[in-house]
């Protein structure tokens, strides 16, 4: 496990020797701890430079948008940054244990869930995510710095991948030839977001970007509370919130799973999200984005099935590997639930 550098807990005032510390979560790219002390319980996150290059910029998106809904819509739960002692939102350190860190309040009676097990939670969170947006719809959105350039547009990640076939690593080429063919042919999925990027009734509105269900916080009669996690809120489409929603609630299984017999799309996960996120953003939607909502499953699938195998072809620089051969799994694991949610297109749209 990464260390805390000590100066950061310093700058927090959390260094007495009751201080607990302890890893928290599962995401890919930032690492997550709790901090406890004196009866306080905090969140920690070191924010991963490689991935977000200005986390400076983080913070000033998440800053204006708390200024914001304090202002317009004052009863939303927001969870703000702890601000340290020096003032700062984040606190940077240099050298190779040093990154940009920030902390969090834990708040008292919440929790995260792993994964989504019924179709009331996948609602729930669905409609958390689209009151998100809705309550940011007065904000402009284009005044957000953009955290990860390109960081859901399918094309550039279409390229990035054809770019990993050129240089990528040869073997894992080869190996992968079925994928690659299997994607390449579904490239059609890449057409009809260029037409969305060209069709005026779809909107760039301030979007999560990373809506699986540990983004939401849940209270203890299993009500959401709000979302969290702001790093990838920027300027977007609402097919990346609702497909990331349903590439991660509708499989029965995690993009972890190996045993891809066990893979399948829970219908009714389908329904929850389109209707949660319709509660709050129904009348914001023109009638071409509601036409979208299946597209939305399969545009978020198919850019994490390619980001996979990619970043496998490319030895796993980005998402990194716990085994020889974890972005191939993941990589085929998103291409059956693609395939899973496509055989279900006439009974779900
Ligand atoms: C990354 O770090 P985490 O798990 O929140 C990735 C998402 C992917 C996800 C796949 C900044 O999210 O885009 O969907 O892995 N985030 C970034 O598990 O690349
Ligand atoms: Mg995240």
């Amino acid at each position: 496990m990464m260390g805390i550098p000590q100066q950061v807990l310093a700058a927090y005032g959390l260094t007495g020797p009751d201080t607990v510390i302890k890893a928290f979560g599962t995401g890919l790219i930032n690492h997550t701890w709790t901090v406890a002390q004196q009866g306080k319980k905090y969140i920690l996150q070191r924010i991963n430079t490689n991935v977000f290059t200005k986390p400076e910029a983080i913070a000033d998106n998440i800053s204006r948008i708390a200024a914001y809904l304090a202002e317009h819509a004052p009863d939303y739960f927001f969870v703000a940054p702890v601000i340290a002692r020096n003032g700062q939102q984040l606190i940077t350190i240099e050298g190779d244990d040093g990154g940009s860190f920030r902390l969090f309040p834990f708040v008292p009676g919440s929790h995260s869930k792993a994964v989504a097990t019924s179709a009331e939670q996948a609602f729930e969170a669905a409609r958390q995510f689209g009151r998100f947006t809705r309550l940011l719809s007065g904000f402009d959105a284009s005044s957000l710095h953009t955290t990860i350039p390109g960081f859901h547009d399918l094309s550039l990640r279409y390229r990035q991948f054809l770019q990993a076939l050129e240089t990528g690593n040869p073997d894992r080429i080869r190996e992968s030839a079925e994928l690659i063919h299997y994607l390449k042919a579904a490239s059609h999925l890449v057409d009809r977001y260029v037409a969305i990027q060209q069709d005026a009734h779809f909107k760039i509105r301030v979007t999560h970007h990373d809506t699986k269900i540990s983004n939401v916080l849940f209270n203890d009669a299993d009500k959401a509370l709000c979302v969290i996690d702001l790093d990838t809120v920027m300027p977007g489409y609402f097919i990346s919130d609702v497909g990331d929603m349903m590439r991660t609630y509708l499989p029965t299984v995690s993009e972890e799973e190996k045993n891809l017999s066990l893979m399948d799309v829970r219908e009714d996960m389908y329904h929850a999200i389109v209707d949660g996120y319709q509660q709050e953003m129904g009348e914001e939607l023109s009638a071409q984005e509601k036409q979208a909502f299946f597209y939305a499953g399969q545009f978020m699938i198919y850019m994490q099935a390619i980001r996979f195998l990619a970043d496998h072809i490319n030895n796993d620089i980005y998402y990194g590997a716990r085994y020889p051969g974890q972005n191939f799994v993941r990589a085929s694991n998103q291409v059956v639930l693609l395939q899973k949610l496509n055989a279900l297109e006439d009974t779900l749209s």
